[in-house]
């Protein structure tokens, strides 16, 4: 028999490379509804406290809302999204305003 018996056999199997998995994690929209109740004030106090814009940023959100019936506050990943429409939404019953607030997948 003729062969290579000899010949150490060391590439068996299948070639492998394993890279890391990292996937981005999904982001989400933060919406604010508009309603005819809830204080202008209010709303530009809740955009500047909760999703740190400034005065002028929280007007033009606000003003936006105010006349498309709805806006973005900021778009951030699910945990966070979701503790913003939280803070939001306790901020309204406090304040006893109907203000609505809810997250959408961007
Ligand atoms: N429309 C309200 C008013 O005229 C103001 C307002 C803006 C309310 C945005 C809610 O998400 C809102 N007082």
């Amino acid at each position: 028999m003729s062969g290579n018996d000899d010949e150490q056999d060391t590439e068996r199997g299948v070639a492998t490379k394993t890279r890391p998995k990292t996937k981005k994690p999904s982001q989400y929209r933060v919406l604010l509804l508009n309603d005819d109740y809830t204080p202008m004030e209010f709303v530009v106090g809740l955009l500047m406290g909760i999703f740190k814009k400034t005065q002028e940023e929280a007007t033009k959100i606000m003003l936006d809302v105010h006349q498309n019936g709805i806006g973005v506050c900021g778009i951030y990943t699910f945990e966070i999204a979701e503790t913003k429409v939280t803070q939001v939404l306790d901020a309204a019953k406090r304040g006893d305003h109907p203000l609505k607030c809810t997250l959408e997948k961007a």
